[in-house]
């Protein structure tokens, strides 16, 4: 790939690029919790988004998709949204000038192989692939943690979700066979290692991504605030769902079913989260399973962000002796599901299931045995 990529800059440009290579991610448990300040276990996936950038000697940006075949040039004084793969660049660039940085304009390349819409966070990918090629390029001196956040700031302004921490933290931060045990509210985190002892995680992907994906990621998100502004008034130390225990949550149960459901997943679902990393120090990844079943029924029951395929997916693999645990991951309404399965049994599996997805949901299915991988890098040398 970084060969590839250095060859069709210097076919479409000049000059030597610097290249970025920047992973998707995998979250083991610790759904919809990172932007309730909670607990993340997610990883960085051997998939990424590589940037190839070298500088212009005049404003204009040239960006250039190699998977999309598709260009744009803008000026940097006329940066804005705009619809697709660009937008995740130019958020970047826009929160850059509104903080003051000194850039000029770019020709950049876009490629990689991280599946698109499957909740891999290819988006994320290619936002911390572009803050960290532009902090080398332009010399900007800003420490990881804040490119993170400027990545989310951009999905936020850009895209129009008000995403959480995990996907750009895990794609600056991933390390190879490490899963990352983030605190999203003090941004602590420690790498743990992921030993599965013969199993793998197999991700398979609905295909699907339906409509509703942004615009109910968004609802939650407000509704559990909602929440917090409730509980705050019987006790004013609550900052956040995280500081929230079910008992504080009990009077919502009458005055908002629905939005109790969403707390009491939130509340049990940090709750997994420490479990799972206590399961993964002991290697009992039996215990790690069962938690993974339990979350994927609160977030689909109570959390509601699961739908028909997802749920089929996750029934589906139920009591079969080689997968020890199944979810949906990432913001829900598609993408994938992410199982344990022993290494044995995961081709006959993968055909199995692709048959019965096909007769249920008249969908394909595809499928991923993923391994961890690094964080955001330059991999010119
Ligand atoms: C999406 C968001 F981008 C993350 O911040 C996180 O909230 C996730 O959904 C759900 O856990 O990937």
């Amino acid at each position: 790939m970084v060969s590839e990529i250095k060859k069709i800059f210097q076919q479409k440009f000049s000059g030597e690029p610097l290249i970025v290579r920047s992973p998707g991610r995998v979250n083991l448990i610790g759904e919809h919790t990172d932007y309730n300040e909670g607990f993340v276990l997610p990883a960085a996936i051997d998939k990424a988004i590589y940037v190839a950038i070298g500088r212009r000697t005049d404003n204009v940006l040239h960006l250039y998709s190699n998977d999309f075949n598709e260009s744009l040039k803008i000026n940097l004084t006329n940066i804005k949204p705009v619809k697709g793969w660009a937008t995740y660049i130019l958020g970047v660039v826009d929160q850059l000038i509104k903080k003051g940085f000194d850039i000029a304009g770019f020709n950049l390349i876009l490629s990689g192989d991280i599946p698109i819409g499957a909740g891999l966070s290819s988006s994320a990918a290619v936002e911390c692939a572009t803050v960290f090629a532009l902090n080398e390029l332009f010399s900007l001196k800003i420490e990881k943690t804040a490119m993170v956040r400027i990545a989310q700031k951009a999905e936020h302004e850009y895209a129009g979700v008000m995403c959480g921490i995990m996907d750009q933290f895990t794609s600056m931060f991933g390390k190879k066979d490490s899963v990352i045990k983030l605190d999203c509210r003090s941004l602590e985190y420690e790498y743990k290692p992921l030993q599965l002892e013969g199993y793998k995680l197999v991700l398979l992907n609905t295909n699907v991504k339906h409509e509703l994906a942004s615009s109910e990621y968004n609802t939650r998100r407000q509704q559990c605030e909602q929440a917090v502004a409730w509980i705050k008034k019987d006790h004013s130390q609550v900052n956040s769902l995280r500081d929230v225990t079910i008992a504080m949550l009990e009077p919502l149960a009458s005055i908002d079913p629905i939005i109790y459901n969403r707390c009491k997943y939130v509340v049990d679902e940090n709750q997994r989260v420490l479990d799972s990393c206590d399961a993964l120090e002991k290697a009992d990844l039996h215990a790690l399973g069962k938690k993974m079943f339990s979350t994927h029924d609160g977030l689909s029951k109570e959390y509601e962000v699961s739908c028909k395929e997802l749920d089929y997916l996750v029934n589906a693999v139920k009591g079969n002796p080689h997968v020890l645990g199944a979810r949906m991951m990432g913001g829900g309404f598609g993408g994938c599901t992410i199982n344990l399965v022993k290494e044995e049994a995961i081709d006959e599996l993968i055909a199995n299931l692709s048959i019965g997805y096909k007769e249920n949901m008249l969908l394909d299915l595809t499928a991923y045995v993923v391994v961890t991988g690094q964080g955001t890098e330059l991999v010119n040398h």
